[in-house]
């Protein structure tokens, strides 16, 4: 039976949730709403970090005990993401509290499953501490105290002092599992993703473990160590377990509560940890150790831990200052929560860092959602009303031609490759692919021209119908893709189709919804052209927008000085020397021109060029071969409005000759080139200037 278990970190409640934590939810809820289409028996996990020295700390700083603290902090996370309807319109199937007794128990008798098999032992820690962190540092790691100061060293991520801290210890014999993690990772290439993460563990591992501290004495705000009652968990050994706790125990099925009827045990291994980078560590090597140290066998570890990179919000790092004007609330109130959805996993590939625009979401909305698949449905609707207004049915059977083939074989590959880029975990990808054919059926409206056909009379009536019938089918194909991203967009789109609301429930298999036939015939009589659901946000719009949010007021926050490797903060490029002036006259000698990419392929014995027909505007398209073949997909590069440098003089790649070149930015990592695009559709031809 297919099942999909996704989770997501638990949160830290010493703090309010925010666009950080959302972003992770937000792809953890489309993933399991794909798999939830497609038939599988999904399980979404999320929930709260509610013990440690950190919420101690933040509860006493309230006047608080720690246990009500976590309660009402917990609450607001719950509201956020998990109780129904919520801002972000995530679903998760169970929201797990670290302080409540089904997870405590299951974290003591992981404990002592790991001491009994001689992995846990009774020592002295002597060593630094980041409460910021919850994390201990070797000198190394530590950012020395500035010259003449009286501090010590500080933590590379909370710059703060760290704490020396001297005090009996549980340890974790982590020492032990050095090779056999490196063999696990090795027999399970796909365990951490993407490659360069997983590269960066390996290293780490293979350069040497040490045994880990988990206990405490010196605080007492967290699960207590059986048998010793003076020490409280290290509190990573309390969170990580959570993954497990929410399910029961698999190792003790007699112990094991139920769910609906069927054991817990039914969704373990777990098959996607969604972690931001600044936990990594502890999820591709501590929590491995962990559960190999209670004798769980490779089969019976997580399958996949995805790690994805840092957002900083309009180019700044986020802070308590900026986080009001991106709260998820507040956006999901302004734009909508499906449009907030769409941007957070449109705008950044997926693993790498990113920005958070609101200027940009904007220009996303208006040329993506309002211009490209609202204009799609508002055109269709409106030409059946016009054109056949009365007809109870459209068959595009006796009118089709190769128009017709082609948009089918559009819709085929874009269901194909945003089912693809789902289960690789690459929601932007999934996203291209599916406006890759919106904007396939916007030029092919154009072209197909039903205006011209009924002008015609009879003779162009099957025309006519196979147009209509065939823009329809297409729109009844999107509604279903664009569930798992925008699931209330998705019941609005089939609302004026005359569908009915796609339901996919979790926990239990069901029928494959993507598993789409294209119909040749669109009942028509309960089509309902409605309000547009993507109205246009004018400028004067965005305005009021920005100011209802305080955009413009946000004050940046002063860069802090970026040192040491496990930095929190994004990193920001150095702008390179500059090159040698040019002056305007030079400059206006590059032809610069819009272009949409006809067709894209990818090019044999080459895993970067693509061959890209695109018309830009010349009688017949030109042929470019692109080096931008790891950033895309080829099917997602079709219809796509490209930046060409129309006048550079052709040249030979790979025995192919490229007339012209294709703008993108980046490019130092794999896969992370954004084409240089105009914010809302151009003329093909239009030229850049
Ligand atoms: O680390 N960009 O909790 P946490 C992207 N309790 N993602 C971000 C982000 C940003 N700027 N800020 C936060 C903890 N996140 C532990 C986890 S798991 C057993 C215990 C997201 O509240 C991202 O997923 O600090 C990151 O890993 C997580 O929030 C950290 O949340």
């Amino acid at each position: 039976m297919p099942r999909f278990y996704v989770t997501t970190p638990i949160y830290y409640v010493n703090d309010v949730p925010h666009l950080g934590h959302a972003y992770t939810t937000v792809v953890a809820d489309t993933l399991a709403r794909f798999h939830r289409l497609r038939g599988d028996d999904v399980r979404m996990l999320t929930g709260t970090d509610e013990h440690g020295q950190k919420i101690e700390e933040a509860a006493e700083a309230k006047g608080m005990a720690p246990k009500a603290f976590v309660d009402a902090a917990s609450e607001v996370f719950q509201r956020t993401f998990a109780k129904k309807p919520n801002e972000l319109l995530t679903e998760p199937d169970d929201f797990i509290r670290t302080t409540e007794p089904r997870h405590v128990a299951v974290v003591q008798d992981l404990w002592l499953r790991c001491q009994r098999a001689g992995f846990i032992y009774e020592g002295q820690y002597e060593g630094l501490y980041c409460v910021g962190c919850e994390a201990y540092y070797t000198e190394k790691e530590l950012e020395p105290a500035p010259p003449g100061s009286s501090e010590g060293p500080s933590c590379p991520i909370h710059k703060k002092p760290v704490s020396k801290v001297r005090e009996p210890s549980f340890f974790f014999r982590l020492s032990a599992f050095q090779d056999r993690l490196l063999a696990f990772y090795e027999r399970h290439p796909g365990f951490i993703s993407p490659e360069s993460r997983r590269n960066e563990v390996m290293s780490f591992v293979k350069a040497g473990l040490q045994d880990l501290s988990v206990s405490r004495t010196s605080f007492a705000w967290g699960i207590p160590v059986p048998d010793a009652p003076k020490h409280v968990m290290y509190v990573w050994f309390d969170a990580l377990t959570n993954y497990l706790s929410a399910l029961g125990d698999p190792k003790r099925p007699e112990a094991t509560p139920t769910l609906g009827g069927a054991p817990l045990a039914r969704y373990w291994p777990c098959d996607l940890h969604l972690v931001g980078k600044d936990i990594l560590r502890f999820h591709t090597i501590y929590w491995p150790a962990f559960l190999m140290a209670a004798g769980f066998a490779d089969e019976q570890l997580p399958k996949k831990v995805f790690v994805h990179g840092w957002l900083t919000i309009n180019g700044q790092k986020m802070s308590k200052s900026l986080r009001n004007t991106v709260e998820p609330r507040k956006l999901a109130e302004v734009f909508g929560a499906d449009v907030v959805r769409y941007y957070l996993l449109r705008e950044v590939a997926f693993g790498q860092d990113g920005d958070f625009s609101h200027a940009q979401l904007v220009a996303r909305y208006n040329a993506e959602l309002a211009d490209t698949l609202g204009n799609l449905l508002n055109r269709t609707l409106g030409l059946c009303t016009k054109l056949r207004k009365d007809a109870p049915t459209l068959d595009a059977t006796a009118g089709r031609g190769p128009l017709e083939d082609k948009l089918e074989e559009a819709a085929k590959l874009a269901l194909a490759g945003a089912s693809a880029a789902f289960e690789e975990v690459a929601p932007h990808r999934a996203i291209d692919s599916i406006w890759a054919l919106a904007r396939a059926a916007n030029k092919y409206v154009d072209e197909s021209a039903p205006w011209a056909e009924a002008k015609k009379g009879e003779a162009g009536a099957a025309r006519v119908d196979a147009i209509l019938a065939t823009s329809l089918e297409v729109l009844r194909w999107l509604s279903v893709l664009v569930w798992p991203a925008m699931p209330t967009v998705s019941d609005k789109l089939r609302a004026q189709l005359g569908l009915p609301a796609l339901e996919a429930p979790s926990g239990r298999e069901g029928t494959d919804q993507t598993a789409l036939s294209f119909a040749r015939a669109f009942a028509t009589d309960k089509l309902a052209l409605g309000t547009p659901i993507f109205p246009k946000i004018d400028a004067e719009r965005q305005e009021q927008i920005f100011a209802e949010l305080g955009v413009a007021k946000a004050a940046p926050e002063p860069e802090a000085p970026k040192k040491g490797a496990a930095s929190k903060e994004p990193k920001k490029k150095e702008m390179a020397e500059p090159a040698a002036e040019i002056t305007f006259d030079e400059f206006t000698r590059l032809d610069l021109r819009v272009g949409t990419v006809l067709s894209a392929e990818r090019v044999p014995k080459s895993d970067k060029l693509l061959k890209l027909m695109v018309d830009v505007g010349e009688p017949a398209p030109r042929q470019i071969v692109a080096g931008i073949g790891k950033s895309f997909a080829p099917e997602a590069l079709v219809g796509q409005q490209v930046t060409v440098v129309a006048n550079l003089k052709p040249a030979k790649l790979m025995g192919l000759e490229s007339r012209g070149m294709v703008l993108a930015a980046g490019g130092d990592g794999e896969g992370d080139l954004a084409l240089v695009q105009p914010a809302r559709g151009r003329v093909i031809g239009t030229r850049v200037k």
